[in-house]
């Protein structure tokens, strides 16, 4: 029983260690960069780098949008599922991005 525990605690270690964050720089009115690839899992922030604009990341297939991030503001999602992602800016239409989550 201890040595299943202990095993437990390791896989449980390793894979919280596994789990990246993925930095989206948002500056000059685009996502830096635009498409990132990342595994089940991992959580993806973007940080405003403007000088003055504001922008929010907005994923319309759900309907969700971050608050408006003024510069040097942040905001993290996690991704579970694998799967495509679409987003954009909520104010600048123009500005896309894409998260591509992987399920390996
Ligand atoms: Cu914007």
């Amino acid at each position: 029983m201890r040595c299943l525990a202990g095993i437990l605690i390791a896989i449980t270690a390793v894979s919280a260690a596994a789990a990246e964050t993925v930095e989206v720089a948002i500056r000059d009115f685009r996502f830096v960069p635009a498409r990132v690839s990342i595994r089940a899992g991992d959580t993806v922030r973007w940080t405003n780098q403007e000088k003055r604009a504001s922008h929010s990341v907005l994923f319309t297939a759900e309907a969700l949008e971050s608050e408006r991030l003024f510069p040097g503001e942040s905001w993290s999602r996690r991704f579970d599922g694998p799967g495509s992602q679409a987003y954009r800016c909520g104010p600048h239409p123009e500005m896309e991005g894409v998260v591509e989550v992987r399920g390996d």
